[in-house]
């Protein structure tokens, strides 16, 4: 089974922990592009009223093409519940997600938020967190001097750029270091580390955040809680 045909069996099952009158985080990515389609469908078919803060200027575009209600994150009180994709997740519900260049967005929305559900295919659960690159969102300012501290910690960092060799702009006009692991055995440790750094923004490491995922495999989903 492809891996687009499993991101949209896991989006779709997501759809059902929605109830009406909810105060919903959608996440960024290409599963949740899927996911919010069939919100979208869920909304109109049932007459659902939601309310829902967005992860990203291009989901927030897709949510509002599509007829969904959105407000920012400063103007709820409070989330019920966040359905975002991640980028590896292992069998601790520790995660990497960035991948999107979204995560600061993501952090703040999934930490206002009551409940949080990931929706993944199946290659993106792990035993051990790492392989892939860790995204760190950095202000452009001093953004070389970020970098090399890195390289002098052995974290094999580098700047995440476009196909024209551009560096990547998060929607908050910073920047982007990618970290090259491959195993992550103490992931707080890291987090602690990275968050120590100044000019440092946001790491990608989410931990201690995911209640539940939803996997979309060829046996079908998956619920892992
Ligand atoms: C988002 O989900 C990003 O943090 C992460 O990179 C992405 C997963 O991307 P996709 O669903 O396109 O595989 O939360």
């Amino acid at each position: 089974m492809d891996k687009n045909a499993m991101k949209k069996m896991a989006a779709e099952r997501s759809v059902d922990y929605v109830e009406d009158n909810m105060i919903l985080g959608l996440g960024t990515g290409s599963t949740v592009v899927y996911m919010v389609e069939a919100l979208a469908k869920r909304v109109k078919a049932e007459n659902l009223h939601l309310t829902c803060v967005c992860t990203s200027i291009r989901t927030a575009e897709q949510a509002t093409s599509l007829g969904i209600p959105v407000k920012a994150l400063n103007e709820v009180d409070h989330i019920d519940l966040t359905i975002d994709g991640a980028d590896e997740v292992d069998d601790n519900f520790q995660g990497i997600k960035g991948g999107g260049a979204a995560h600061l967005f993501e952090k703040l929305v999934a930490t206002t938020s009551t409940r949080n559900i990931w929706i993944v295919d199946e290659e993106k659960v792990v035993d051990t967190i790492g392989r892939f690159p860790l995204p760190v969102e950095v202000i452009p300012f001093g953004s070389q001097q970020v970098f090399n501290k890195f390289v002098k910690e052995g974290l094999n960092p580098e700047f995440r750029t476009t196909e024209d060799g551009q560096r990547v702009l998060t929607d908050s006009k910073n920047e982007v270091i990618d970290l090259h692991l491959e195993k992550i055995t103490h992931p707080h440790l890291l987090a602690t580390w990275l968050s120590e750094q100044v000019g440092v923004v946001e790491h990608g490491l989410f931990l201690d955040l995911v209640n539940e995922v939803v996997v979309g495999s060829p046996e079908g989903v998956k619920i892992l809680k």
